[in-house]
């Protein structure tokens, strides 16, 4: 062999070592599937920050089933991976399932909802305050109808889960001592575009035609969308007859926006991968202990802030 392909083939032998190295960290994700923009940019930038560590990503659908997710980390447990990372879809029933995964000693972080099982059964949290969310959104709405009567219907989010408690729990908050203001009717849209517009068709058939409606206030922007198209539907105008305050900051939201169909957004980041494997990576070189939350921030849009330019930032990262 030439000396040419000696260094060459060694070089190949080293990065392949490197490779395998880092390839030695084996994540288990379970997510809880893809009812949404959002949550579809969770998953894509998730896959990208375990590509960039070089970790072997092990990944899961749960089709937005407790029951799935559960035994996915059983499996991610059996298999023996180096963490799990967990989307719960709902806050309760975790503690047996969290407790194989202490007791085989395998790190757990939660991503973007909470589960209501004692902090000792994983090593943290990633996510937004969510309480905080909903009084962002409630306090632009109060700011926005200044006083007059403002008849609001509410999207929520899936029954049960940690953002549909607390974001409904933040827009009251807001939205409290102020008598102008009142949700007049409140149902689960289940974080989708399809069951949002299903809803909202239902609340404008009960509300005079939708006339009878000021403000829809929901808990995710897909929900939002979808309830813009049954709007429209019924010969009303969106952001005009009927205000729309929502969160997540997807990119669909800034194009209705900027086509003046939507008022505001409360943004949600996606990339709440990059501060669980920051936070694992420190856990795994010296036993570091996080907090067990570790906070993303939550920043209000409106029409104010160049939706088209907003929606061309977000349009490509995977939404
Ligand atoms: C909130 C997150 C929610 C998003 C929705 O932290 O869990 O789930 O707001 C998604 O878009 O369905």
């Amino acid at each position: 062999m030439t000396r040419k392909i000696l260094l060459a083939s060694a070089a190949a032998l080293a990065l392949g070592s490197g490779a395998a190295m880092a390839q030695d960290r084996v994540i288990g994700f379970s997510q809880i599937g893809s009812e949404s923009g959002w949550r579809a940019a969770e998953t894509t930038l998730t896959r990208m920050q375990a590509e960039e560590r070089g970790y072997d990503l092990r990944f899961s659908d749960a089709q937005q089933r407790q029951e799935n997710q559960i035994a996915a980390i059983r499996s991610f447990v059996a298999q023996g991976v180096d963490a799990i990372l967990l989307a719960p879809v709902v806050a309760t029933g975790w503690d047996s399932v969290l407790q194989e995964a202490h007791e085989a000693e395998i790190p757990v972080v939660l991503l973007d909802r909470m589960v209501d099982s004692d902090p000792s059964l994983y090593l943290t949290a990633v996510g937004s305050d969510l309480v905080h969310e909903g009084e962002v959104a409630g306090q632009w709405l109060v700011d926005e109808v200044a006083g007059e009567e403002c008849r609001v219907v509410e999207l929520q989010g899936t029954t049960g889960s940690s953002p549909a408690i607390d974001r409904k729990t933040g827009f009251e908050q807001a939205i409290a001592g102020h008598d102008n203001i009142q949700i007049v009717r409140s149902q689960t849209g289940d974080f989708t575009r399809a069951l949002g517009k299903e809803v909202m068709e239902s609340f404008i058939q009960a509300e005079n035609g939708g006339r009878d409606i000021c403000a829809l206030y929901a808990h995710n922007d897909d929900m939002a969308v979808g309830a813009i198209q049954a709007i429209k539907e019924a010969g009303l105008t969106p952001g005009e007859d009927i205000l729309i305050v929502s969160i997540d900051a997807v990119p669909d939201i800034f194009a209705a926006m900027a086509a003046g169909e939507a008022n505001a957004t409360v943004e949600l980041t996606p990339n709440m991968a990059g501060p669980a494997f920051d936070a694992l990576e420190a856990f795994w070189a010296d036993g570091t202990e996080p907090e067990k939350f570790i906070q993303t921030e939550s920043r209000l849009y409106t029409q104010a802030d160049d939706p088209a330019g907003e929606y061309e930032a977000r349009k490509d990262l995977g939404y």
